[in-house]
Formats: C-alpha cells, sequence, structure tokens
C-alpha cells in the first residue's frame, strides 16, 4: 500500500537528512573528525539505497474496476418451421331459406386457428348465388373464456337465401403457436 509504504520511507528520508546534515557539517568544520567522513558516506549510501528499494515496492492490488456496460443484443437465429395444419368439419346441410349460425371447425388442442371459411360440398349446387354465403366468419374462443382467452375454432354464420338446400364445410387454418397473446382497443 503507497500509504504504508510512505509511512515506511518517511523515517528514513528523515535520517537520510538527518546525516547528509551532519556530513555537510563535518566538511564545513574541521574540528569533526576526518576519520568519520567515509563510515557516513556509507551510511548515507545504505540508507539511499533503502529508501530506492522502499520507492520500487509494488503496493497491494487495487479493488476490482465497475462492471462493463452489456453488448449489444446477437442477431437473430433463423426461423424455425411452423406448423401448419388444415381442420375442415363435417358436411352441414344448409336448408333452403335460412340462416345457420355457429358453425365451427375445432383446431386440435393447443394449436390456434389464424384463418378459416367455408367451402361448398365438392359437388353440390353451383356456382354460388348472391342471395347466400356467410354473414359472418372470424375465430372464437371455444368454450368463451378458457383459460387461454384465445381463438381455438373459426366460426361461420351462414345464410342460404335460395330455394335449394346444399352442404357446406366450414375450414380452420391452424398452427402451433411459439406464443399467443390477446388485447382489444
Ligand atoms: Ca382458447
Amino acid at each position: 500500500m503507497l500509504s504504508s509504504a510512505n509511512g515506511s520511507r518517511s523515517p528514513l528520508i528523515a535520517a537520510l537528512a538527518g546525516l547528509a546534515l551532519v556530513a555537510a557539517l563535518a566538511l564545513a568544520a574541521p574540528a569533526i573528525s576526518g576519520t568519520s567522513l567515509p563510515k557516513l558516506a556509507k551510511q548515507v549510501k545504505k540508507l539511499k539505497k533503502q529508501v530506492k528499494a522502499i520507492d520500487q515496492q509494488e503496493g497491494p492490488k487495487g479493488d476490482p474496476g465497475a462492471r462493463g456496460a452489456t453488448g449489444a443484443g446477437g442477431e437473430d437465429g433463423e426461423a424455425g418451421p411452423v406448423a401448419v395444419h388444415y381442420q375442415v368439419s363435417n358436411l352441414t346441410t344448409i336448408p333452403a331459406n335460412s340462416e345457420v349460425p355457429g358453425l365451427r371447425s375445432n383446431c386440435p388442442s393447443g394449436m390456434v386457428p389464424i384463418g378459416g371459411g367455408s367451402q361448398r360440398e365438392v359437388g353440390s349446387l353451383a356456382p354460388p348465388k348472391r342471395n347466400e354465403g356467410e354473414i359472418h366468419s372470424g375465430p372464437v374462443d371455444r368454450p368463451v373464456g378458457d383459460a387461454d382467452n384465445v381463438p381455438d375454432a373459426w366460426s361461420v354464420d351462414y345464410a342460404n337465401n335460395t330455394s335449394d338446400s346444399y352442404n357446406i364445410q366450414i375450414f380452420a387454418i391452424c398452427v402451433d403457436p411459439t406464443s399467443t397473446s390477446m388485447a382489444t382497443g
């Protein structure tokens, strides 16, 4: 430690200064015996050496520095595969001149619908007429207010204002999501 090194150094410097003074006086005053000068010079030299050694002493290791700033985020990884599943309901008959609400196609457990709709049975009356079709089509949470509060099925309300009955199917395009969330407003 610097302070303790300085603490050890101070008395030595004081001694060195004292010896230097005595040596100077000895040189200036012939009354002081000349035979003591080499001895004094030797002591001064020795003390100088000790002072130098103290100066060269390494202090104790300092405290660790503050932690550096967080580095930039890494690049995004490649997109993983997306599991897509088409769920098609059984055929439902839409009677002539009727409206049928709540036709559904339910995604497999754990999957969520990202699209859907209705399709007429292949080979049934075609082409579709203007006065028939979906009144409403969209994702629904079934049962309403379940634990995840995220849609599980595709729902269609269908109207057939023609004089013919025919069959339709509801389809849902389902995916296995990495995460889901729901917000309103
Ligand atoms: Ca749900």
